[in-house]
C-alpha cells in the first residue's frame, strides 16, 4: 500500500519556493466534511465519488487536527515509537481520516492549469479531485502540489483526502512531540498560468569590505518561450533572470537590521513579489561569519505549538512568537524539528532573526533497536530522506534569515545523509549545513552537541576536546572536525522550574570564540487544553501504556504563552547591551553589526527602594564589540538608608517588535549607603497562663517550643524545613542524574521534630530540637534561640548536621551532597494574602536563576506570587529580601526583616500538597498561608536533560546559622 511503500509521493509537481503569485488562487481552509475510520480497511470505499453522500459526516476545521477535535485523542511520547518497530509497515490500528470539501470555482477563473497544494498534511495523504485521484504523498511538515487543472469543473467541484495517522513516513517523523495527525495547514488551489513563473531562486550577497551587493535572480518559467524580468526598483535594477549584477551600495540584511528590498519577478501572465535581502555566509578561519563577522546565536528552539490547536498555528500565533523572542533579546531560532509555516520564516525575514531551518526527518524510536533497521542507514530510504530536504530547500530557499540548512535531528549516523548533504551543498553551496547525531560530523559544517557540561564546553572552547570514537581512525576526518565552528544545538532543558545555570553557559560563549552560542530547549510548553478542559494535559493523561509524560512541557513559555521566569532569566543573560558599573559606568555594545543608537539610556537612584532622583545618560555612539565610559550621573541625590542606581537601556523608538521605552537591557549597583540603626533595649520573658509564655510580640507553647501568637495574630511557628516539592530538574530524567533519591534516601521529604529542651531564660527562649526521619541515623541539631526588642521577635537558628550523613565507608561519600532548602516554615491566617517586599524581583529567583532578579520594591498578593507551572512544583522564590510585610485588607499582618536578606515563598499550600499535584487543578486552598523564610535553597541546574547544578549553587548539608526578625507592619 501507497502508505507502507518507500515511495515519499506520487503525482505529485517538482518541489519549489512558495511564493507571492498574483495569479488567482481560492483558500480552501474551513469547514470539511470528516469521517474517522479505525484503520484504512475499515475506511468507505466511494469517499472520493462526488455521488457519494456524505450528509451524515461530521465538519472539521481545516487546518487542523482531528485528535484536537474530539476524535481518538492525541499522543505523546518522547523518542518511543507508539506502534511496533517494524519498517515500513503501520499497525492495524491506522486511524484514517476523510476529508470532504465541496468548493465553487469563481466564474471568472481561468481556464487551463491550476495547482492544488497542501502546506502539510500528517502523515500521509491521498488526494481524489471530483473523484479523479491526483496522487499521494508523505513528510508531514512539508508542502505537496498536486496538478488539478485537467480535472477541475465550472462551478461546483468536490475535493477528498484520505488521511493515515501512519505511514512509513512515521519512521521518520518520531520527533519529541505529541502525534497530530489531519491537514493541519492551508490549503490552496491557485491557477497556473501557462505564461506564467514555476520556480525563483534568489541570490544576494553583501561584500562587507566593499558594501556592494551582489544579485542574480534564477527563475523558472512555466514555458522556456517566455521571459520574465527581475525589478529592483528602490535599486533602479530591471534584470534578466541568471543575470548576475553588482550594486555598488546596500544595505545588508542581518538579525540585528533586518533591511529587506521589495522586488518582483515579472512574467507575461504572474508576477511574484519577494524581498531581498543581502548578505553572505561564509565559514572561514573556523568560524561561521555573515557579512564578514562571526555571530553568536541567542537562540531558542521552536517548535509549532498551540495549546487548542496543536501544529496548526495562525499567523497571528506566529508573530506573537517572533515578537516575544524579539522582546526577550533572542536572535536565533532553530526550527526544532522540521520546516515550520512558511509564513513564519517571512516574519523572520521581517523583524530579524537567524534561522537554522531543519528537515523534517528524526528517527530516534530505533534506539530501542539498538539502530538496528535504522533508516537512515539503508540505502532503500534514500529516497524518502532525500525528498525531505529537498522539499524543505526547495520551499525555503529564498529566505535571507535562513543562514544553515540542518539535515535533521536524532536519527545516529547513516550514510543516506551524505546524499541529503551532497545534494544541498551542489543545489545551495551559499549556505552551511548542520548535523548534530553523527559525531564524525562528515555531513555537517558544525561540530554539534546537546546539553553538554560546562567543563567540557570550556574543552571545546579551547579546542582541547578528547576526539571522538568516530574519527579516531580517521585523522583527515578528525582534523576537519576539530576545525569547526562548535554550537550548542540543545542545552538548558527548560522543563518546569528553571533552567538553572544560563549565566554560566553564556560566559562560557562569550569566552571562547570556536562557541558560536546555543539554542535553549525549548521554546514553549506543549501541554494541549482539550475541548471543555481546564488543565492542560500531557503523557498519561489518557492512561496510554506507552507515553512521555510530561518531558513535552518543557518551554520558556507557559502552553498560553505567557512567558516563565526562565524567559526573563534567558533576556537577562543575553541582553545584547551590557551596563556595569558604578564607578565608571561602562556601556558595552554586544551585537555584531548595529550600534546602540536606537537606544536611550536612563537612570533612577532609589533610596530603600524609593525613587529619589532619576534622569537620561548621555551616551556617545558605541560600535558593535566596542563599549565606552560614560560618567556617573550628575543629580544622584544620596541620604540615607541603601542606596542603588538602576540604568536601563530602552527603545528610543517604536521598532516593529516593540514600542519605544520597551527595556533591552539594565545594570543595577549599590551605591555607598550610610551605617543602620542600633536595636531598641531587649525584653523579659513572660509567663502566659499554664503553658504558655510571653516574649515581646510572641506568645510561645512550652511544650512544643512554637509560637503560636505573634503580634495578636494566630500562627503556626517557624519550624526547620529542608524539603522542596521537587522540580522536574530535581527529578532528573527518568530516574537518572536526580538529586531527589539522594534527598529521599537521606529522609528529607519525611523529617520529623523532636523538641529536646525549652528554655526560658531571662531574656530569652532557647528551643532545642532534633530533626530527624525514621530509620536513619543521621539527622539535623536545631536551636531556636528568640529574644525581642521594642515589639520586634528575632529568631536566631542554628542548624548542626548529627550523625550519619557520611554514607557507607565514613567520609568518602556522603548520602546526600545537597539540601533541597535551608530555613524555617511557619503558618498565618488565610487572610493575611498581601505581600510587600524590599528586596529581589519582581519575579522568582534561584542560586543558578537570578540575573533577572533587582532590588526593589514590590508588592503581590499571595496568589501572584505563585508561577503556574502545567506541573505544580517548587516555585516562586523571592530572593535578597530586606523585608516584607505580609497583611491582610485590614491591615493586620507581620513584618519579616532579614539579617540581612533572606529568600521568600508564601502560598496557600504545603510543599507536601504541591508535591502530590500532578496538575494545577489538583492545588486546593487551605486556610492557612505557609510561609517560608530560607536562607538558601539548591541551585535549580537542568538536570531533567543535562547537567545538575554546578557546584557553587549546591547547598551543602553542613552546620549554618541564619536570623529572622518579626514586627508590627510599618506605619502606612
Ligand atoms: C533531545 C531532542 O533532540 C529533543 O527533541 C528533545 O527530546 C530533548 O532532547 C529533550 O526534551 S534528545 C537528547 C536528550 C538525547
Amino acid at each position: 500500500m501507497y502508505y507502507e511503500d518507500l515511495v515519499p509521493g506520487t503525482g505529485r509537481r517538482e518541489p519549489r519556493a512558495w511564493l507571492r503569485s498574483s495569479a488567482p488562487v481560492i483558500s480552501l481552509n474551513g469547514s470539511w466534511r470528516f469521517k474517522l475510520s479505525a484503520g484504512p480497511s475499515e475506511a468507505p470505499v466511494d469517499v472520493m465519488s462526488p455521488t457519494a453522500a456524505d450528509n451524515d459526516w461530521d465538519e472539521l476545521v481545516v487546518p487542523g487536527h482531528w485528535v484536537l477535535q474530539g476524535y481518538d485523542r492525541p499522543r505523546y511520547t518522547n523518542t518511543a515509537f507508539p506502534f511496533p518497530i517494524d519498517p515500513p509497515r503501520t499497525p492495524a490500528a491506522n486511524p484514517t481520516g476523510d476529508h470532504r470539501r465541496w468548493f465553487d470555482l469563481p466564474a471568472d477563473w481561468p481556464a487551463g492549469r491550476a495547482v492544488l497544494r497542501f502546506e502539510g498534511v500528517d502523515s500521509c495523504f491521498k488526494v481524489w479531485l471530483n473523484g479523479a485521484e491526483l496522487g499521494t504523498s508523505k513528510g508531514s511538515r512539508l508542502p505537496s502540489e498536486f496538478e488539478a487543472g485537467p480535472h477541475l469543473r465550472p462551478g461546483r467541484n468536490l475535493l477528498t483526502v484520505r488521511v493515515h495517522q501512519w505511514s512509513s513516513g512515521s519512521y521518520l517523523e518520531d520527533q519529541d512531540m505529541w502525534w497530530l495527525p489531519g491537514i493541519f495547514r492551508d490549503v490552496t488551489l491557485r491557477s497556473h498560468p501557462a505564461d506564467g513563473i514555476d520556480d525563483v531562486f534568489v541570490h544576494a550577497g553583501f561584500d562587507h569590505v566593499t558594501g556592494a551587493g551582489e544579485l542574480r535572480v534564477d527563475c523558472v518559467t512555466t514555458d522556456p518561450a517566455y521571459g520574465a524580468r527581475v525589478l529592483v526598483p528602490e535599486l533602479g535594477l530591471d534584470l534578466a533572470p541568471g543575470e548576475s549584477v553588482a550594486i555598488p551600495a546596500v544595505e545588508p540584511w542581518s538579525a540585528e537590521v533586518p533591511r529587506l528590498y521589495e522586488a518582483t519577478v515579472v512574467a507575461p501572465g504572474e508576477t511574484v513579489e519577494l524581498r531581498i535581502g543581502f548578505r553572505t555566509i561564509k565559514l572561514e578561519d573556523g568560524l561561521l561569519t555573515v557579512n564578514g563577522r562571526p555571530i553568536l546565536f541567542r537562540g531558542v528552539n521552536r517548535h509549532e505549538h498551540d495549546e487548542y490547536r496543536g501544529r496548526a498555528v495562525s499567523t497571528e500565533t506566529m508573530r506573537q512568537d517572533l515578537v516575544l523572542m524579539k522582546q526577550h533579546n533572542i536572535n536565533a531560532v532553530r526550527t526544532a524539528h522540521y520546516p515550520p509555516h512558511p509564513a513564519f520564516l517571512d516574519l523572520c525575514d521581517e523583524l530579524g532573526l537567524w534561522v537554522i531551518d531543519e528537515c523534517d526527518l528524526e528517527t530516534h524510536g530505533f534506539i530501542y533497536t539498538d539502530w538496528q533497521g535504522n533508516p537512515a542507514d539503508d540505502p532503500a530510504w534514500a529516497p524518502m530522506m532525500l525528498d525531505r530536504m529537498q522539499r524543505m530547500v526547495e520551499r525555503d530557499k529564498n529566505h535571507p534569515s535562513i543562514v544553515v540548512w540542518s539535515l535533521g535531528n536524532e536519527s545516529h549516523r547513516g550514510r543516506n545523509f551524505g546524499d541529503l548533504a551532497a545534494w544541498t551543498r551542489d543545489r545551495d553551496p551559499d549556505r552551511p549545513l548542520f548535523y548534530e547525531r553523527d559525531r564524525s560530523y562528515e555531513f555537517s559544517d558544525f561540530y554539534s552537541l546537546m546539553y553538554t557540561p560546562l567543563e567540557e564546553l570550556e574543552r571545546i572552547g579551547s579546542r582541547t576536546e578528547e576526539v571522538p570514537a568516530e574519527t579516531a581512525e580517521d585523522p583527515e576526518l578528525e582534523a576537519r572536525r576539530r576545525a569547526l565552528p562548535f554550537v550548542l544545538c540543545e542545552y538548558a532543558h527548560a522543563m518546569g522550574n528553571g533552567p538553572g545555570g544560563l549565566a554560566d553557559y553564556q560566559r562560557v560563549f562569550e569566552k571562547y570564540p570556536r562557541l558560536q552560542g546555543g539554542f535553549v530547549w525549548e521554546w514553549i510548553d506543549h501541554g494541549l487544553l482539550l475541548p471543555g478542559a481546564t488543565d492542560h494535559v500531557y503523557g498519561g493523561d489518557f492512561g496510554e501504556k506507552i507515553h512521555g509524560s510530561n518531558f513535552c512541557v518543557d518551554g520558556l513559555l507557559f502552553p498560553d504563552r505567557t512567558p516563565s521566569p526562565g524567559l526573563t532569566e534567558y533576556k537577562k543573560v543575553i541582553e545584547p547591551v551590557r551596563v556595569t558599573g558604578p564607578d565608571p559606568l561602562r556601556i558595552e555594545n554586544r551585537q555584531d553589526f548595529a550600534t546602540l543608537d536606537h537606544l536611550e539610556f536612563t537612570w533612577i537612584e532609589e533610596v530603600e527602594g524609593e525613587e529619589v532622583a532619576a534622569g537620561t545618560l548621555t551616551v556617545p555612539t558605541i560600535q558593535p564589540g566596542a563599549s565606552a565610559e560614560v560618567p556617573l550621573p550628575g543629580g544622584l541625590v544620596g541620604g540615607g538608608g541603601e542606596r542603588w542606581l538602576t540604568v536601563r537601556a530602552i527603545l528610543a523608538k517604536d521598532e516593529p517588535w516593540a514600542a519605544a521605552g520597551h527595556e533591552v537591557a539594565w545594570g543595577q549597583f549599590e551605591l555607598p549607603r550610610s551605617a543602620s540603626v542600633v536595636p531598641d533595649a531587649s525584653q523579659r520573658t513572660v509567663a502566659a497562663g499554664h503553658d504558655r509564655i510571653r516574649l515581646g510580640p510572641g506568645v510561645f507553647d512550652l511544650r512544643s517550643g512554637l509560637l503560636v501568637e505573634l503580634g495578636g495574630l494566630s500562627v503556626e511557628g517557624p519550624r526547620l524545613d529542608l524539603w522542596r516539592a521537587p522540580t522536574d530538574n530535581d527529578n532528573g530524567q527518568g530516574g537518572n542524574n536526580d538529586v531527589v533519591s539522594e534527598w529521599r534516601a537521606a529522609g528529607l521529604d519525611r523529617l520529623e521534630h523532636r523538641v529536646d529542651a525549652v528554655e526560658v531564660g531571662e531574656r530569652e527562649l532557647v528551643v532545642r530540637s532534633r530533626v530527624a526521619p525514621d530509620g536513619l541515623g543521621l539527622g539535623v541539631r536545631t536551636t531556636y534561640r528568640w529574644t525581642a526588642a521594642g515589639e520586634t521577635l528575632r529568631l536566631s537558628v542554628d542548624v548542626e548536621p548529627d550523625g550519619g550523613w557520611d554514607g557507607p565507608g565514613g567520609t568518602i561519600k556522603p548520602v546526600c551532597g545537597s539540601w533541597p532548602r535551608l530555613g524555617v516554615r511557619m503558618a498565618l491566617p488565610a487572610l493575611i494574602d498581601r505581600v510587600r517586599w524590599f528586596g529581589g524581583g519582581p519575579g522568582e529567583a534561584y542560586a543558578d536563576s537570578r540575573q533577572a532578579s533587582r532590588v526593589g520594591r514590590y508588592s503581590a498578593t499571595v496568589d501572584e506570587l505563585q508561577t503556574p507551572y502545567v506541573v505544580p512544583q517548587e516555585n516562586g522564590a523571592r530572593i535578597d529580601v530586606r523585608w516584607a510585610e505580609l497583611a491582610d485588607a485590614e491591615g493586620n499582618g507581620v513584618r519579616v526583616d532579614g539579617a540581612p536578606v533572606f529568600q521568600l515563598t508564601a502560598r496557600r499550600w504545603t510543599a507536601e500538597d504541591l508535591e502530590r499535584a500532578r496538575h494545577r487543578g489538583d492545588l486546593v486552598a487551605r486556610d492557612r498561608v505557609y510561609l517560608n523564610l530560607d536562607l538558601a535553597q539548591n541551585g535549580l541546574g537542568s538536570a531533567s536533560c543535562g547537567p545538575r547544578a554546578l557546584p557553587q549553587y549546591v547547598l551543602a548539608p553542613g552546620p549554618q546559622s541564619f536570623a529572622v526578625t518579626f514586627g508590627p507592619l510599618s506605619a502606612g
